[in-house]
């Protein structure tokens, strides 16, 4: 998967250690404990990731010591804050490797960034008639934002379909991208299946006839290296609470003259240059987007996650996900009467599946019982379960930290889901 989404990521990490699982989960304090008796298994990655020690840490040691508000105050305090938030802007930057600072807002997360590029975006540059053009797999933050829209300007959503392994009809992607088509907005991975989309045949072909294009970054930014410039998209959104890093926190990548354009997303301090009660002018980028005080051990937070991630490797990241996968999948197939819902070609490390007889939400509740959290339900993705013609699944979704071993007993707990529902 995932070699080929890092391959034009230029090699400007040092060299690291050998990925060593055991020693990653001692960074994390969570996996310690034990659910119902058990050893936690965490499996709900896609919901949200554990943290590690260092981004704990950091985040209390700000709280303790460091903090004030940001680009306010003369104190020493306040400017100590300003430049670690503003050096958190820095690690986001190299971690998608966007040419400039200014080009990644902080907002709360995908969902933010998503609405954000549809509320001003869509004030700038669309018109009622105007095609948005989205995939049947999306989530909700990326079908939601484009329905308001299009409440409000008259734009048109399209939607292209998924074959029945979950991979997306690239023929009528093609077909429905039409002279009317100004953006396309894309998940970079399926939260719900797993399927890794070919964003860049997508963002091409888009670009080819006119388009622009979001690329919803969630289920991709932690898992392998995301290189913002070699992809040529025009917007990439992420969360932080999903890439280890604190609740509350994302970014917003947006190619400069294409910000530049936009009308500020929402009004406040912070976002203005000069105010006055007839005529208000904006600041510059990225603070014109950023109005009010925003979550500033968050963003710091998010720079120590981004530093951990970056120690480790992102293709050292995926490589292991990857393996897990490879692994889970021939196991979870050999259990009769259970199905996986997305088997793509290229696949991350999230495996969906329905057990014969037995509730997506009661396999959730007897795998809670031996200690494996997972996900049950629609994955805010109703769309794409009515195209599988299911009400949800239940999701295992892997992450840096999870290993081989969790996998057995994530099999074991559902052979005994089905062995309490067969008598
Ligand atoms: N998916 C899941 O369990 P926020 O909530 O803003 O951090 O992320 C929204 C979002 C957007 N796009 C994709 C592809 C996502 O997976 C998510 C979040 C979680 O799958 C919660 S529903």
């Amino acid at each position: 998967m995932v070699t080929e989404m890092s391959s034009s990521r230029p090699k400007i990490d040092p060299p690291r250690p050998a990925f060593d699982v055991e020693r990653i989960r001692a960074d994390f304090p969570a996996l310690r404990q034990t659910v119902h008796g058990r050893p936690l298994v965490y499996l709900d990655n896609a919901a949200s990731a554990q943290k590690p020690s260092r981004v704990i840490e950091t985040v209390r040691r700000y709280y303790t010591d460091d903090y004030a508000n940001v680009h306010r105050g003369l104190h020493y305090l306040s400017e100590r804050a300003s430049d670690a938030f503003e050096a958190a802007r820095g690690k986001v930057r190299a971690f998608l490797n966007a040419r400039e600072d200014r080009e990644i807002v902080f907002v709360r997360g995908t969902t933010e960034a998503i609405n954000l590029v549809a509320s001003s975006f869509g004030q700038a540059h669309l018109k009622a008639g105007d095609e948005i053009l989205i995939t049947e797999m999306e989530h909700h933050s990326n079908i939601v934002p484009w329905q308001l829209l299009g409440e409000r300007l008259g734009t048109v959503l399209k939607v292209a379909p998924v074959n029945d392994a979950g991979e997306l009809l690239m023929d009528e992607f093609e077909r429905l991208l039409g002279p009317r088509t100004r953006l396309v907005a894309v998940t970079h991975v399926s939260n719900a299946l797993g399927t890794i989309n070919p964003v860049e045949r997508i963002i091409e072909l888009a670009h080819a006839r006119g388009a622009r294009v979001l690329i919803d970054g969630a289920q991709s930014a932690p898992h392998a290296a995301v290189d913002v410039q070699a992809l040529d998209c025009d917007f990439y959104a992420f969360s932080g609470h999903k890439l280890y890093g604190p609740t509350g926190i994302g970014a917003l990548y947006g190619k400069r003259e294409l910000l530049e354009s936009m009308p500020p997303y929402q009004g406040g301090g912070e976002m203005i240059r000069e105010v006055s009660f007839t005529r208000t002018t904006y600041a510059e980028l990225p603070f014109k987007f950023e109005a009010g005080t925003p979550h500033i051990v968050g963003a710091i937070g998010l720079g120590a996650a981004i530093d951990y991630l970056r120690e480790i490797g992102l293709d050292a990241v995926a490589r292991h996900e990857s393996e897990l996968l490879d692994y889970a999948t021939p196991r979870l197939r050999e259990i009769p009467g259970l199905r996986l819902v997305g088997t793509a070609a290229r696949k991350a490390g999230i495996a969906s599946f329905l057990l014969d007889g037995v509730h997506t939400h009661d396999v959730g509740t007897i795998l809670d019982r031996h200690g494996v959290a997972v996900r049950a339900g629609h994955h805010c993705t109703m769309p794409l379960m009515t195209r599988f013609g299911v009400s949800g699944t239940t999701r295992a979704s892997f992450a840096l930290y999870n290993t081989r071993a969790e996998i057995d007993v994530l099999v074991e707990a559902i052979r005994q889901a089905q062995e309490l529902f067969r008598r």
